[in-house]
Order: structure tokens, then sequence, then C-alpha cells
């Protein structure tokens, strides 16, 4: 039995339409951010980051987003979500998988959290620079996707796709979202086509980008 700890459109979305999209059993439990619910004891108990998603796995908890897709990819692996160690796509997987959560993910922080690194003087300056950095990003998916034969790590869809579907959203209101790049548009629309999409943003109660 997993149970997920969220919050709606939050890092813990890919995990959560994963979930979802595996038809396994879940309790989802939605965390109010504004109202502090990540950083409650309880919940720092199974995070000590006081982040979300975390996902309890038959009663052990396990943070970081990356980790838990490919945590269940490999627990559910009659699902393909996790390329075979041996294959060509294997290797796309491993490298996009890392690059799009500690890169990718990361740059995202600065465009959200400006004031974070220095203060609200520079703000400003870290918003433009993330900015350019996820626009870059782009670039580079964007080139991947043309030669991977449409997904993240080849021609059929694996964890990395959630990470990256996620991230692209999370761009929407950029001056220049993810889905301005043609191929990066149709991937999106392949990826929303999944009726797991439909049902975590029933389940999320999200609207947009839908
Ligand atoms: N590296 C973590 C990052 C998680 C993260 O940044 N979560 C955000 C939501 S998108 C959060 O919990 N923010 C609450 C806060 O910063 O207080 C992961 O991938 O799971």
């Amino acid at each position: 039995m997993y149970q997920l700890y969220y919050a709606p459109g939050a890092a813990s979305l890919a995990a959560h339409w994963m979930l979802i999209d595996l038809g396994v059993p879940i309790e989802a439990v939605r965390l109010d951010l504004g109202a502090g619910e990540h950083k409650r004891p309880e919940y720092l108990k199974l995070n000590p980051n006081g982040l979300v998603p975390t996902l309890v796995v038959d009663g052990t908890p396990v943070y970081e987003c990356a980790a838990l897709l490919l945590l269940l990819a490999e627990r559910h692996p009659e699902a393909g979500l996790s390329p075979a160690p041996d294959s060509a796509a294997r290797l796309a997987y491993l490298q996009w998988m890392t690059h799009l959560t500690n890169t990718v993910q990361a740059t995202f922080r600065g465009w959200f959290h400006p004031q974070e690194t220095a203060g609200e003087d520079v703000a400003p300056r870290v918003k433009d620079f993330a900015r350019g950095q996820v626009e870059l990003a782009w670039d580079r998916v964007e080139a991947q996707l043309a030669v991977s034969g449409g997904y993240i790590a080849g021609n059929a869809p694996s964890a990395a796709d959630f990470l990256a579907t996620m991230l692209m959203r999370w761009s929407r209101n950029m001056p220049k979202p993810a889905t301005e790049w043609p191929a990066i548009r149709d991937y999106v629309a392949r990826m929303k086509a999944r009726p797991s999409f439909t049902v975590l943003y029933e389940r999320e109660g999200l609207t947009e980008w839908a």
C-alpha cells in the first residue's frame, strides 16, 4: 500500500500521476503548504526537509520526486516505465531523469523563489537567469525529442516522461512556456492524452494547463 503526501501542482504531481497511471491502490494525503502543514513535527518525521512529495512504501517513508518515480517504475515492471538495464533507452533514461531533477527542476527554484538566493535586491536578476536556464533546457529537450522517437528515453513512455511533463507544466506562466517548442507541444499533448492525467486533475483539483 502506498501513501502519498502531496500538494496540488507541486513536485509531488509526477509521483501522484504515475501512481494513478499504474493503477495501484493509494492513499493520497493532501498537505496545505500555505498553512505550513509540511513543517509540522509529524510530517518532518517522514521527510526532514519539510517538502512534498513523500511516499510511504509499506510503512517506510521515501522522498525526492525522481527517486519515487524510479522506485515505482522498478516495483511495477509490467507497466514498462523502466527501460531494461541492457537497452539503449536505459542510457537516455538515467541521463535525463538525473538531468531533469538536478538541473531543470532545481533551476525552477530560482524562478519561483528568486529572493531566496540573496534577497529581494537581486531577485529580478536571479529570476531572469532562471528563465534563461529553463529556456535552454527546453532547447535541449526539443533536440532530444527530435531523435528519441517521441519520448524522453526512446519511442515509448518511461518514468522520465512524468517528470518532464510536470516541469513543462510549471513553465506555463513563464514568458516562453515549454509548449512554444513544437516537438514539446506535440509531446505534451501525447502525455496529457493519458487517461490518468484527467484523473490526476480531478483528484488534485487542477484546472490550469488542462
Ligand atoms: N528535491 C525535492 C524538491 C521538492 C520541493 O521543492 N517541493 C516543494 C513543492 S514544489 C515544496 O515542498 N515546497 C515547500 C517549501 O519550500 O516550503 C523533490 O524533488 O522532491
